[in-house]
Order: C-alpha cells, then sequence, then structure tokens
C-alpha cells in the first residue's frame, strides 16, 4: 500500500491545508502531497475528482478518504492520541478553542487573509475585528499563562489547537498585530517551528496570485 495522500492548496494562501499539514506532521506521519493551485482555470474540477467537497484539505488513508480539517484531525487523534491533550479538561479545552477557530472569527478570515510571503500590511476596518483580535489574544496568553511549565505550547505540549491557531498568526504577522509577553513569545515559537518553517520554505517558491487573498493597504 502507498503512503496516505494529504491533498492541499497554495501554501501561501491555503490554511486550512497547513493546519492538517502541522497535523501531521507533528504526529510523525510519512505522507505525499498533491498540491492544487486554487482559484485557476480547472481548479474546482481536480479538487472534486479528490474530494466530494471540493474543498482541501483533503486526506486520503489507503481506501478512506477524510475531508474537513476538524475531521481530518479526529481521524489522526484516533491513530496519534499526542496529538490532543492527555488529560480529559485539557483535552476539552483544547477541543472547545479549537472549534471555536473552525467555526468562527470570520472578520478575521476575511479582512486578514493568510498570506504568508506579505508583511507591513494594514488590514481594513471590519465590524467585529478588533473583538476578535481580542479573543484570538485572549485565548493565547491565558493558555500559555496556565500551562507555561509544561512546554511552549498552548497545551504546553504540541496539539491539533496548535495547528488550528498557526494561521493566524502568519495573518497577524501579516497585517502587524501582536503583543509583548506571552502573546508576542507563542507567535515566536509557532514562527520558528522548524516545520512551519519548512512550509514557509516552499510558499516562497510559488508564483501564484489570488487577488482575493492580496488585500489591505
Ligand atoms: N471547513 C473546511 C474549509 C476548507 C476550505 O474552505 N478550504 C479552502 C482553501 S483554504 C478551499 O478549498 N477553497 C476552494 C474553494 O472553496 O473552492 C475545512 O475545515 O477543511
Amino acid at each position: 500500500m502507498g503512503k496516505p495522500l494529504l491533498v492541499i492548496g497554495n501554501k501561501n494562501y491555503s490554511s486550512w491545508s497547513l493546519r492538517a499539514w502541522l497535523m501531521l506532521k507533528h504526529a510523525g506521519v510519512d505522507f505525499d502531497e498533491l498540491r492544487i493551485p486554487l482559484y485557476v482555470e480547472g481548479y474546482k474540477e481536480k479538487l472534486l475528482a479528490c474530494s466530494p467537497a471540493g474543498k482541501v484539505p483533503a486526506y486520503r488513508d489507503g481506501d478512506l478518504l477524510v475531508w474537513d480539517t476538524m475531521a481530518i484531525g479526529e481521524y489522526l487523534y484516533e491513530l496519534y492520541p499526542s496529538l490532543w491533550p492527555a488529560q480529559r479538561e485539557a483535552r476539552a479545552r483544547a477541543r472547545s478553542v479549537s472549534a471555536e477557530m473552525h467555526s468562527g472569527f470570520i472578520p478575521i478570515r476575511k479582512a486578514m487573509p493568510m498570506n504568508i510571503r506579505a508583511h507591513g500590511r494594514k488590514a481594513a476596518t471590519a465590524t467585529g475585528l478588533d473583538a476578535d483580535i481580542a479573543r484570538v489574544k485572549d485565548i493565547w496568553r491565558e493558555l500559555r499563562t496556565q500551562y507555561a511549565a509544561a512546554g511552549p505550547w498552548l497545551f504546553g505540549q504540541y496539539s491539533i489547537a496548535d495547528a488550528m491557531f498557526a494561521p493566524v498568526v502568519f495573518r497577524f504577522l501579516t497585517y502587524g498585530v501582536g503583543e509583548p509577553g506571552a502573546v508576542g513569545e507563542y507567535m515566536q515559537t509557532v514562527a520558528r517551528d522548524p516545520l512551519v518553517q519548512e512550509w514557509v520554505r516552499d510558499s516562497k517558491l510559488e508564483q501564484e496570485v489570488i487577488a482575493a487573498s492580496e488585500v489591505g493597504a
């Protein structure tokens, strides 16, 4: 049987692809990647040929196809239990902040799309954006304060929650959002992760430009 396959979009822009990729890499899975550049002629047909949802990421493991980031994360957790915190209360909390990310933060997603190569951008004002930014910072500050002794990640050891928030670190870096102390230190931890750096290196080799993700002054 061949290696599992992760179908992803552009590394510079596809935040959901990055999340699933990080979960797999941090779990130590040996997998192949299929990159489908998004929003170009014929891209949707290519996505639909890989997944009925027509979106990335999608993960093929043997005969099994799993799509949607949280479903991929939960599937991987069953194989690699260290992907969620070991302690039940911490695990429930990690699932809560991850689900909050998965289903929310629409103003951040719209006004501050992931665009790894862009820096010095200013986000256009948008209803709810400041509240979203404050909420993300609160999550990071609170968790990093509580789990500081256990390691550098949100729950001490690396978990799916860190993969879920990794693209937000890039959004903050692109749009100049930060805060000294626990928040800034956590952003550095994510940016310095060798696996994140591997993704960044690949993203810088890409030539495609997705206009909708080039927003901001
Ligand atoms: N809820 C999905 C969202 C996936 C998603 O929106 N992926 C984007 C790229 S980051 C995509 O496939 N866009 C192409 C399209 O919608 O046609 C998940 O968590 O995986």
